[in-house]
C-alpha cells in the first residue's frame, strides 16, 4: 500500500490489516510448536499442592492469563526458539513500527511478546481508547503532530479468525475519542478495563469484528478501544501478539531473557530485547 494512504489510514483508524504478513513455512512451524505443547493448552496450570493456580514453565517461557476466559498465553514465546526471533523485526511490519513508534527519538523495545490460544466461550472484555490517561497510549506530539505512538500491538493470526472464532474487535477511530465508552463508564468515571460487565468486548456498542485469514497481521495503537469477541466455534484461535513501545517502557512482567537467547540475537534483534544492557562493576 502507498505509504502516505497508509499513514492516513493508521492516523484516522488506529489499525492496520497487513495481509499475508508471514510466510506459510513459519505458520507451519509456529503452529507444530503449538501441537506439540498441547498438553500445557488443556492443563495450563500447576498448583503444586497450593491453593493458588501457578504458571507452568517450558523453559524461559510460562503459561499465563489475565482472566481465565482469555485462554493461555505462552509469555516470552521469543524464547520458543528461531521462527519467534524472525517476527521481532520482521520485514513486513518493523519499518511501520518504527516510524509510528518514531524510534529515531525513543528507541524501540518489547513491551510484552506471548502467544495465545483460546478456545470455546473465550473472550476478552472491553479496555482501553481515547480517554485513558496511561502514558504509553500516546499517539501523535501535540505541539508539532509528529508520530508519538506509546505502544502499537502486532497481533498475528496462526490461524483462520473468521465468524464465531473470537475475532479481535475494536472501534476505529476511538484512540482519539474523548468521550467515554459506554461500558468503560463507571459513576461518570472512565476504565481502562472492564472488569465489571462481565460481557465480551464483542458485544459492546460500535465494536467492529476484524476478520484475518491465518499470516494476516492486525496492527493497532493499544489506545484504540478494543478487546475480542467470544469464541463460540469448537476448535481454538490461536494468535500471537508483540507489543512494541519506546524502549523507555519497560518489559512488562520484567522476564529475564535467557543467556542462550541473548548470544543468539542478531544485534538489531539484541537491541529492540535489550535496549539497554545491564551495568555492572567489571568484578561482578
Ligand atoms: O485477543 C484479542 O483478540 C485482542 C488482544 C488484545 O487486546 C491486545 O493484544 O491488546
Ligand atoms: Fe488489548
Amino acid at each position: 500500500m502507498d505509504n502516505n494512504i497508509q499513514d492516513y489510514l493508521f492516523d484516522l483508524q488506529g489499525y492496520l490489516v497487513l495481509e499475508n504478513a508471514i510466510s506459510s513455512a513459519d505458520l507451519h512451524e509456529m503452529n507444530q510448536w503449538i501441537d506439540a505443547h498441547e498438553s500445557y493448552v488443556k492443563e495450563p496450570w500447576s498448583t503444586d499442592g497450593e491453593p493458588k493456580k501457578k504458571g507452568r514453565w517450558i523453559g524461559h517461557i510460562e503459561t499465563h492469563t489475565y482472566n481465565e476466559e482469555n485462554g493461555v498465553n505462552f509469555q516470552s514465546i521469543i524464547e520458543g526458539g528461531p521462527v519467534f526471533e524472525r517476527l521481532i523485526d520482521h520485514p513486513a511490519w518493523i519499518d511501520l513500527v518504527k516510524k509510528y513508534i518514531h524510534s529515531s527519538a525513543n528507541g524501540l523495545s518489547i513491551h510484552e511478546n506471548f502467544l495465545n490460544v483460546r478456545g470455546p466461550g473465550g473472550y476478552l472484555h472491553i479496555h482501553c481508547g481515547g480517554h485513558v490517561p496511561l502514558s504509553y497510549l500516546t499517539f501523535r506530539q501535540n505541539n508539532t503532530g509528529e508520530w508519538m505512538v506509546g505502544q502499537i500491538n502486532v497481533l498475528m493470526a496462526l490461524n483462520d479468525i473468521g465468524e464465531g472464532d473470537g475475532p479481535p474487535v475494536l472501534i476505529p477511530g476511538s484512540h482519539k475519542c474523548t468521550e467515554i465508552h459506554p461500558r468503560l463508564e463507571v459513576d461518570g468515571r472512565g476504565l481502562i478495563y472492564d472488569s465489571v460487565s462481565g460481557k465480551p468486548a464483542g458485544t459492546a456498542i460500535a465494536m467492529q469484528e476484524m476478520y484475518l485469514k491465518a499470516g494476516d497481521v492486525l496492527l493497532f495503537t493499544d489506545a484504540i478501544t478494543h478487546g475480542s469477541a467470544e469464541r463460540t466455534n469448537p476448535g481454538y484461535r490461536r494468535t500471537i501478539v508483540y507489543r512494541y513501545s519506546p524502549k523507555y517502557v519497560r518489559e512488562r512482567f520484567n522476564y529475564q531473557i535467557s543467556e542462550e537467547l541473548l548470544r543468539r540475537l542478531t544485534p538489531e534483534r539484541r537491541a529492540i530485547i535489550e535496549p539497554n544492557a545491564p551495568r555492572r562493576p567489571p568484578s561482578a
